[in-house]
């Protein structure tokens, strides 16, 4: 185990629906420290850059021009294992199979609609959270 952070994204469904207070106090209930955080609206290039590693599959036209729907909240979370505990609190990526008591099983319904994106890996964290936040922004 080691302190790490994690990029954290509110999707545009769980922003639209009004879930963003719930999802911030799942995560803060569960221990992690917000280091930053910030609502704004992802551009296409922004969310293809973002989403460059989906690239050549199917879904992915569908997922960008969902991540550009509407608002997002893009959070920097740290806590000892975060990438694991984060990716844990949210549930698997389907949301309709997904515990209850995960953030995907409360405020997702299906696979692409999932309310919330983790980091999956040290090389992926560290890639995501200075995509959308500067050194300092992460101290
Ligand atoms: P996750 O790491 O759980 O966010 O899942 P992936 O990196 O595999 O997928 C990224 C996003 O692509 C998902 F959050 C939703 C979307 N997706 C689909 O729409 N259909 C799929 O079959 C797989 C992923």
């Amino acid at each position: 185990m080691s302190l790490q952070q994690t990029l954290a994204i509110v999707k545009p469904d769980a922003v639209r629906a009004g879930n963003t207070g719930h999802i911030v106090q799942m995560i803060e209930d569960a221990g992690f420290s917000i280091k930053n955080m910030k609502k704004t609206s992802l551009t296409k290039a922004q969310a293809e850059g973002f989403y460059y590693v989906h690239a050549a599959r199917p879904f992915f036209g569908e997922l960008v021009t969902f991540m550009t729907s509407g608002p997002v909240v893009l959070m920097i979370l740290e806590a000892e294992d975060a990438i694991q505990k984060w990716r844990d609190l949210m549930g698997p990526t389907d949301a309709t199979k997904a515990p209850k008591d995960t953030v995907r099983g409360r405020f997702g319904t299906s696979i692409g609609e999932n309310a919330s994106h983790g980091s999956d890996a040290p090389e992926t964290a560290a890639f995501e959270t200075a995509y959308f936040f500067s050194c300092f922004e992460r101290k």
